[in-house]
């Protein structure tokens, strides 16, 4: 924990954590306390920051096709309690990364949860068996299944699978490995493929929802400080309408803003233009009105 910094709350009633991971930390952290935390030039929120500090377990050889298990197993442990606090102190948490395998604890702390949208140009469900990268951040949404029954896995004794595959709901999804296809019934398949399934039922059952926002479901122009780009992404203006829709739910819970690499911009432009989208989709998520989103009274 770095700092712990509380304020009235201002202009609006949310309550903000940010559990920022990464080493795009200092750039996003800085702007988010601006824009969010700032009461003259931001939206007054009261925020509190924490940084989470983990340890590289020595060692740590692959489980099948899963790279460093324990390594991200703890951090997810570490991430999932700090989560869990701030939902048990009432807050809504937003956490900031970094590897999309984040996601693992940030779902389990947040426990409970459903429905969660996963923005995502990728569908995030290989297991340690089916995964021909290895990388982690391609399979939190196997790890938090209950039907995919993954164990076994070192680092991951604690976890409990928390969802089930209807909880999920797929928005900017269209790079899907062949592996992962056969965990896609058909239909659901279909109706992931377009903006439009923010599906209201799930949002009507009133239950807390939590955003899991990996960049590179964004068209890559947008968010060129990421790691695996696929053209054909969503707009900005999408973008801000989903999570401007989520916050109208009132019931965002929590918000995961991950994959945003600032060491993978060509540019300090690239690395700038990447944090800014980050950060006005971050901002939409917890109430900011854009110009001309506000009701007119003639
Ligand atoms: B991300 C790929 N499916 O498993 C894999 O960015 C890419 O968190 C995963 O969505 C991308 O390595 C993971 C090829
Ligand atoms: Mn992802
Ligand atoms: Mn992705
Ligand atoms: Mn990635």
């Amino acid at each position: 924990t770095v700092d712990s910094t509380s304020r009235p709350a201002q202009s609006i009633s949310e309550h903000l954590i940010f559990v920022s991971l990464n080493q795009g930390r200092n750039t996003i952290s800085a702007w988010l306390s601006e824009c969010v935390w700032n009461e003259k030039t931001g939206l007054g929120c009261d925020v509190k920051d924490r940084e989470l500090k983990f340890d590289i377990i020595p060692n740590d050889h692959p489980y099948h096709n899963a790279k460093n298990p324990r390594t991200v197993g703890r951090a997810n442990e570490k991430l999932a309690s700090a989560v869990e606090e701030v939902k048990k102190d009432g807050r809504t948490c937003l956490v900031v990364g970094g590897d999309h395998s984040l996601a693992i604890g940030s779902i389990s702390g947040h426990a409970k949860t459903e429905p969660v949208i996963w923005f995502d140009a990728h569908a995030d469900i290989n297991t340690p068996l089916t995964s021909l990268s290895g990388n982690m951040h391609g399979q939190p949404v196997a790890f938090l299944l209950k039907e995919l029954k993954v164990s076994g896995v070192p680092g991951f004794e604690w976890l409990k699978p928390c969802l089930s595959a209807e909880d999920i709901v797929y928005i900017g999804l269209r790079d899907v490995d062949d592996a992962e296809q056969p965990t896609f019934p058909k239909d659901r398949q279909e109706q992931t493929l377009s903006l439009n399934i923010i599906s209201p039922q799930k949002i009507n059952k009133k239950k807390p929802i939590h955003l899991s926002f990996d960049v590179d479901g964004l068209d890559p122009p947008l968010t060129p400080a990421t790691g695996t780009p696929v053209p054909g992404g969503v707009t900005l203006r999408e973008g801000i309408y989903v999570a401007e829709q989520l916050y109208k739910t009132g019931l965002l819970s929590a918000v995961d803003t991950v994959e945003i690499n600032p060491r993978l911009g060509k540019t300090q432009e690239e690395v700038d233009s990447t944090v800014n989208t980050a950060v006005s989709i971050i901002l939409s998520g917890f109430g900011k009105a854009r110009e001309g989103s506000h009701s007119c009274s003639y």
